[in-house]
């Protein structure tokens, strides 16, 4: 794939931004997308920012399918947060569409591009800074879940098949070990037998939903902490971000996210293990908070199953940044050789800390369970 920055002139000329476009700079860090920040400057006010992304064709096979999802669940939350009282243009993402009249432009290789205005007088942070700021993540996360309980789940795509499914991110990972494309499965092999050494484990969500005593949802499933700005001043989640995976699924796992990134405080590439451990009072502050936002939204089941949404999306996540590095690094942006193994050993030690800890982790969600 060519440089996002090669396309940036063709693209930006594209869209109508109602003023002279004078800047565009990468922007974030995500993993998935290429992010630029696009400054306007209007005669009369001062400058104003912009979104662009072009959605990474590594991950999303159909754009107009994802837009599509993105477009529809905009609508909903900005209709939702007006009868609430909120302010739409802050508190839900809007999609600006290009001079076309289409929700994207395509590039003349085939990338495809948004814009979003620039959500202003707010912060993306990468780790939770004070256990206030994650147990606001925490209720805004609950919040969009229980925002979207109407929404038609039907209606939605799925952006990447099998997305959450963890016992087919595990085949993935088997095969990627069999082709051994690149021969770095003799590095990995401590890594790789702790993930065969649980496969039962990834058939427990699952096989809960085959079950039906987990309900299918209409979930956000990438609830990492920079998915969510939160206010510059009051410290309050704002806008939940990075809606490409918008899809029916579990609540549970958008909890689990949430954990694995945020409940520790490292990063999550940190290379000295010593300092990678679960902080089990940061999942008691998010476990209360999202419980809270959610406000009785989930069942006692999908409750007492919290503890196991955090230890399959940090060992899911594991795989995931494993596969990867097997096959050469194609999925997830890298800045170094081997970032995405450091990622896999973080999620490899998150998860040891969990089963060391999880009669704790059991009796905080019965706790604050008990009260939803
Ligand atoms: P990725 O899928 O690559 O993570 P995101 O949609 O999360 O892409 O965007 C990457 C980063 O860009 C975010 O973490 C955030 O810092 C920033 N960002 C995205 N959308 C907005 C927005 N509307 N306003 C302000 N910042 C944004
Ligand atoms: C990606 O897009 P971003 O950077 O917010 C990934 C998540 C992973 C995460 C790991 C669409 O999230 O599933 O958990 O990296 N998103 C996608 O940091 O694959
Ligand atoms: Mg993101």
């Amino acid at each position: 794939m060519a440089r996002a920055e090669d396309f940036l002139g063709e693209v930006l000329s594209s869209f109508d931004l109602l003023a002279p476009v004078v800047g565009a700079v990468r922007f974030g860090q995500g993993h998935i997308n290429d992010t630029f920040v696009v400054h306007t400057q209007p005669e009369d006010r001062c400058c104003r920012r912009f979104i662009l992304q072009r959605m990474s064709p590594a991950a999303f096979k159909r754009p107009d399918q994802l837009m599509e999802n993105i477009i529809g669940v905009t609508d909903y939350l900005g209709r939702e947060i007006g009868r609430h009282g909120g302010d739409r243009s802050r508190e839900a993402l809007e999609v600006i569409r290009p001079r076309s009249g289409a929700p994207y432009y395509t590039d003349s290789q085939g990338g495809a591009w948004r814009v979003y205005p620039f959500v202003e007088g707010t912060v993306c942070y990468q780790s939770a800074e004070t256990p206030e700021l994650f147990a606001a993540s925490g209720r805004a996360f609950g919040r969009f879940q229980r925002l979207l309980q109407g929404y038609p789940a039907a209606t939605l795509h799925e952006t990447i098949p099998r997305f959450h499914d963890t016992e087919d991110r595990l085949s993935k990972l088997k095969a990627a070990v069999a082709e051994d494309k690149l021969g770095r499965v003799k590095e990995c092999r401590e890594e790789i037998d702790f993930m065969l050494s649980r496969e039962a484990d990834c058939s427990v969500a699952l096989q809960a939903l085959r079950e039906g005593k987990l309900p299918l949802r209409v979930t956000h499933n990438d609830t990492k902490l920079n998915n969510v700005l939160m206010d510059e001043k009051t410290g309050e989640g704002v806008c939940i971000i990075d809606l490409d995976t918008v899809m029916p699924g579990l609540a549970i796992n958008d909890f689990g996210d949430s954990i694995r990134f945020g409940a520790n405080h490292c990063a999550e590439d940190e290379r000295d293990l010593s300092k990678v451990s679960l902080d089990v009072d940061l999942f008691r502050v998010y476990t209360q908070a999202f419980l809270e936002g959610a406000e009785g939204s989930l069942t006692a089941q999908e409750v007492a199953y919290l503890p196991w949404g955090a230890k399959l999306m940090t060992l899911e996540c594991g795989m995931r940044f494993l596969t990867d590095h097997l096959v050469g690094d194609e999925y997830f942006h890298i800045s170094r050789e081997g970032q995405n193994l450091d990622r896999c050993r973080t999620q490899c030690k998150l998860v040891k800390d969990m089963e060391d800890r999880w009669a704790e982790l059991e009796a905080i969600v019965a706790q604050y369970g008990a009260h939803t």
